[in-house]
C-alpha cells in the first residue's frame, strides 16, 4: 500500500503507437507460447522422460564396466568409448569433466545414461542446443538417434565451481 493514492482516473487506456507495441508484444507472447508444444512434437530434441534413482557409486561402477568393455581409442588421455548399436552407454559428469568420450554411428539408436558423481551439472550439446540437467542420484536416460556426423562438444551449463568454464566433453558421430 502506497502512502498517497494516485489521482482518480490516472489509468488511461493505451493509444496510438503504445497500443501498437502492446499489441505486437501480445501477439509475440502467443506465438512463443505455441512454439513450446510445437517444438515438443516436431523438434525431436526432447528428453525421453526416462529416469531412475542410482547412487553415485553404482553409476560409477556402470561407467567403469562400460569403458572397460567398449573402449576403442583415446582422446587427450580420456578413453573414447563406442556404444554398441541399440545398446546402452554411460556418461558421467563430475567436477570438472564429462567422462568418457562417447562414440556413436549415424542412424543407429542408443540409450545414453547420464548422471553426476558430485553435484548438479548441465548437459548442453553443441551446436544442437539440446539441454538437460545432470543430477547426482538420478540416472537420466536419453534415447538418441544421431542424424549427422561430426564431433559434438558437450558443455556444462550449470555453474559448478572454480573449474566450471573448463568442463567440456565430446560425442563423436561417424
Ligand atoms: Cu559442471
Amino acid at each position: 500500500m502506497s502512502i498517497y493514492s494516485p489521482p482518480a482516473g490516472w489509468l488511461k487506456a493505451p493509444t496510438g503507437p503504445e497500443r501498437l507495441w502492446v499489441g505486437l508484444a501480445l501477439v509475440w507472447c502467443i506465438i512463443m507460447s505455441m512454439a513450446m508444444p510445437y517444438w515438443h512434437f516436431y523438434g525431436k530434441q526432447n528428453s525421453s522422460g526416462e529416469s531412475y534413482t542410482v547412487s553415485a557409486a553404482d553409476f560409477g561402477t556402470r561407467v567403469r564396466e562400460f569403458v572397460e568393455a567398449n573402449t576403442v581409442g583415446e582422446d587427450s588421455g580420456v578413453p573414447v568409448v563406442e556404444i554398441p548399436p541399440g545398446g546402452d552407454g554411460y556418461l558421467q559428469a563430475r567436477m570438472w569433466a564429462f567422462y568418457p568420450v562417447i562414440k556413436m554411428k549415424k542412424g543407429q539408436t542408443y540409450r545414453l545414461h547420464i548422471s553426476s558423481a558430485d553435484l548438479q551439472h548441465g548437459f548442453s550439446l553443441q551446436p544442437l542446443n539440446m539441454n538437460f540437467q545432470v543430477l547426482p542420484g538420478y540416472d537420466h536416460v536419453l534415447t538418441i538417434t544421431p542424424t549427422s556426423t561430426g564431433i559434438f562438444p558437450i558443455i556444462c551449463n550449470e555453474f559448478c565451481g572454480i573449474g566450471h568454464h573448463t568442463m567440456t566433453g565430446r560425442i563423436i558421430v561417424e
